[in-house]
């Protein structure tokens, strides 16, 4: 049966600005670390192929998800990137944890956008289960920190005014 799911690194590589001239921030949580570091590696190569060096990249650990918001940004004032990318992974428990740790990471990422003149990129995995996350970050949906990490460059490049 054909699924409708989108593979999340699909990309048009014409449409995804070079990124030589980006200073660009990671920040990713240890929870689910299989998935996480899975992300991780996603990001980082999408960013290294899209010409940002690694010296222009830094990337802070954080210890859950609840902490991403925190960690973007000391990031965010600390190293002064073009854009910060969040990767995470809440799984679905038993208890209502789940619902309040997404909730609180999202708001807290989307004020940081408004808060700051840097874009800070959502890249967390919010899964009924440990497969559907590994299917996500680098299974049979691609990787989601492949696609963070091509928003990153398509905001960084908006916010530099150099949007094609
Ligand atoms: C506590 C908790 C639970 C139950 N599940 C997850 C999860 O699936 N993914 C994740 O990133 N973090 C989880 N955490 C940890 C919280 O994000 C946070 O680190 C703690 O509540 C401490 O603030």
């Amino acid at each position: 049966m054909a699924s409708s799911l989108k593979n999340l690194s699909d990309h048009d590589p014409t449409t995804i600005p070079d990124g030589s001239n980006f200073k660009i921030g990671i920040v990713v949580s240890e929870w689910n670390e299989e998935i996480t570091a899975a992300l991780l590696e996603g990001a980082v190569s999408t960013l290294k192929k899209h010409h940002v060096k690694e010296n222009q990249i830094q990337i802070k650990v954080v210890p859950g998800s609840f902490e991403l918001p925190y960690g973007a940004r000391i990031v965010a004032e600390q190293f002064t990137p073009h854009a910060v990318i969040c990767l995470g992974c809440v799984i679905q428990g038993e208890t209502r944890h789940f619902d309040f740790i997404c909730q609180g990471v999202t708001s807290g990422i989307t004020e940081l956008n408004l808060d700051y003149d840097i874009p800070f990129i959502f890249g967390v995995l919010t899964t009924e289960s440990q497969q559907q996350a590994l299917d996500r970050a680098g299974g049979k949906y691609g990787n989601k920190g492949d696609e963070a990490a091509v928003t990153a460059l398509k905001m960084a490049a908006l916010r530099t005014g150099q949007v094609q």
